[in-house]
């Protein structure tokens, strides 16, 4: 099964209400849809590089760039027999790797489909349910931060994950430790610190915070591991992990007790793959991190997430959480116990609605 077709879309989509990191607010989300054909069947990706080099140095148009100059071009004409040769393929282009990760990603979901299985099964899945919690954005109080955080609990979500920066991070943690001793709360911090700053973790290590994400520099893992030493709470790496051996050497290391694997960040499905493989062996936790997907991408990080090493809840929120209007559907609903179920149809189990990302195109280009 050859690969005949690759289009490259460009999609801006608006966000249910704005999202405050440690990087600035956001009120939508641009991102690159990608689509590789073979015969009748479709394979679909999502890029997940924001408008600015802010969570990493890819952006909308440095993927662009490279997946029309330097990653089509290898994979058109490819026989599609094994997904896990993609990667490989990618090979000689350094680094770019969430524009590596659409095209594997959608190659995946082409290999389950010509499979007739689902995109879990293809990579090896353990559960029709997965575990997830939300992403809740910096607000203007403590107090407003309560009302967000109530208004996710009310839903169902089990664990909230709270965005710090300095000057927004221990009253906030504080008052919501305070309003809900009974809910899994985590921080990230976006590598908006420094080691001069664990003080202020240490302040927060009594808070039975289930983990701190990425408190240091994003190509950090020597400071982190000495912030570590400092603290009982678990420090997890999200930006910092690029690689399997990159998290090899953060554990090796000691700079975190738990990794944030995001398929966009580690170049797709294999490697994804490849870094829970590693942590399971090592009794490491890992849990599927997000990119404020739409259902595509959603989709995608579900299936991942199904791998038996997840054993902590991912941000894979319910679809409303994100987007009134999704480019692609059925939406994902949250369940009673605080998880979405794992679509068992054939490959990633969403199908794109035309019209809705015919309204979200900015710009659209086909390559044979
Ligand atoms: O650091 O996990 C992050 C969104 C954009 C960029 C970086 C991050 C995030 C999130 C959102 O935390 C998680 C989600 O998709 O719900
Ligand atoms: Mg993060």
């Amino acid at each position: 099964m050859n690969i005949e077709s690759i289009e490259l879309r460009q999609i801006t989509l608006p966000l249910v209400s704005p999202f405050t990191t440690s990087f600035g607010t956001q009120s939508d989300r641009p991102c690159v849809i990608v689509t590789v054909r073979a015969g009748e069947a479709a394979g679909y990706g999502e890029c997940v590089a924001g408008d600015g080099p802010w969570y990493s140095y890819e952006t909308v148009a440095t993927a662009w760039h490279v997946l029309e100059e330097f990653l089509t071009p290898r994979l058109l004409g490819f026989d599609l027999d094994d997904p896990t040769a993609v990667w490989d393929l990618f090979a000689p282009i350094r680094g770019h790797n969430m524009a590596k990760a659409a095209l594997e990603m959608a190659c995946w979901d082409l290999a389950a489909k010509t499979r007739g299985v689902s995109l879990r099964d293809l990579l090896g899945g353990a559960r029709d349910r997965v575990a997830v919690g939300v992403s809740v954005g910096i607000q203007a109080s403590p107090a407003a931060l309560v009302d967000t955080v109530r208004r996710y609990v009310d839903d169902g979500y089990a664990r909230i994950k709270l965005k710090i920066a300095p000057g927004h991070d221990e009253a906030y943690v504080t008052a919501v430790r305070a309003a809900f001793p009974d809910t899994l709360v985590q921080v990230d911090a976006n590598s908006a610190y420094t080691l001069a700053d664990a003080p202020i973790f240490q302040r927060m290590d009594g808070l039975d915070l289930l983990l701190i994400e990425q408190p240091l520099a994003d190509d950090d893992i020597v400071d982190h591991a000495a912030l570590q030493r400092e603290l009982r709470t678990p420090l997890c790496l999200d930006e910092s992990i690029h690689a399997p051996d990159d998290a090899r050497h953060a554990l090796d290391l000691g700079s975190c007790r738990v990794i944030n694997i995001k398929p966009g960040r580690v170049g797709g499905h294999r490697r994804s793959r490849e870094i829970h493989d590693l942590c399971r062996a090592r009794d490491i936790p890992v849990w599927c991190g997000g990119m404020l997907e739409t259902n595509i991408g959603r989709a995608h990080n579900v299936a991942l997430a199904s791998l038996p090493g997840f054993t902590l809840p991912g941000d894979i929120s319910a679809s409303a959480r994100y987007y009134a209007h999704d480019v692609a559907g059925p939406d994902f609903t949250l369940n009673s116990d605080s998880t979405l179920s794992v679509p068992s149809g054939p490959g990633i189990g969403v199908e794109p609605d035309p019209t809705a990302l015919e309204v979200a195109t900015d710009r659209v280009e086909t390559f044979r």
